[in-house]
């Protein structure tokens, strides 16, 4: 069943070609930064904003972002889990994903079943999602247990992302890991697009538009940018680059 927010990306997809999501990890941020930022972003017309961390552990932290991001903006706040601890009431949905290519099966199912209750309780829209990290992986991919798909092997990455669409996951996402030097190239981005019909989110490392609309030409169809509000502030540069993701080459 397609719930509100699936819904609400879907169309913005539809309409826009692409569309930008920012990610905001709530142990970089206190409540009254993690507001401000949204608010800006939230001007610069980023989608959603999705609120997680890999080694993230305080929930009552987490519920406090929430709410001040909540408090503050219309766009919908999307949990962006590392662990049950991940699971707040306060957001709109949920990214109930899989790390596809762990070698932990609490990555890869032990999680969920514990989150899926919680989830079902706080009456969070459930937003099924494949989740593959590739190239350095970076923490998410220790933290994750993964086994990186390094750039050289695009179609590995492609097969993951096959099978998490005949699984009946609704999204996939090619994860390069936070403040990676090197965003997920084009061509992994353009074969993986190529096997699936599910729509394809592509982050870690990018950080300035040209990136951006490199993605979204290769075939993201939505991109997820965290670092660069951190490391640069809610600039131009960063505007320049929600602003374009929108426009597919
Ligand atoms: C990390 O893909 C996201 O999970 C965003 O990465 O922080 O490098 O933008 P950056």
């Amino acid at each position: 069943m397609i719930r509100t927010i699936e819904k609400y990306l879907l169309e913005c997809i539809q309409k826009n070609g692409a569309i930008h999501l920012t990610l905001i990890d709530p142990e970089k941020v206190t409540s009254s930064s993690a507001s401000r930022i949204a608010k800006k972003v939230e001007e610069f017309n980023t989608t959603a904003i999705m609120v997680g961390g890999s080694t993230l552990t305080s929930l009552s932290h987490l519920d406090n972002i929430v709410k001040a991001i909540k408090h503050t903006v219309k766009v919908p706040v999307i949990l962006f889990p590392n662990n049950i601890t991940g699971i707040s009431k306060y957001a709109d949905a949920i990214w109930f994903m899989s790390l596809l290519n762990s070698v932990d099966p609490y990555f890869l199912i032990g999680a969920q079943v514990l989150g899926a209750p919680m989830i079902k309780k706080y009456g969070l829209e459930a937003l099924p999602l494949g989740y593959i990290i590739v190239g350095e992986g970076g923490t998410v991919g220790i933290v994750g247990k993964a086994i990186p798909i390094s750039y050289g092997k695009p179609e590995l990455a492609a097969v993951h992302a096959l099978a998490a669409q005949y699984f009946g996951m609704r999204f996939v996402y090619l994860e390069a890991g936070s403040g990676a030097s090197e965003p997920v190239p084009p061509t992994m981005i353009k074969i993986v697009k190529r096997s699936i019909n599910i729509p394809l989110i592509v982050g870690g490392g990018i950080r300035n538009e040209e990136q951006a609309r490199t993605a979204v030409a290769a075939g993201a169809d939505l991109i997820v940018t965290g670092n660069i509000i951190e490391e640069k502030g809610t600039k131009d540069n960063f505007k320049k680059l929600v602003m374009g993701v929108g426009k597919r080459e």
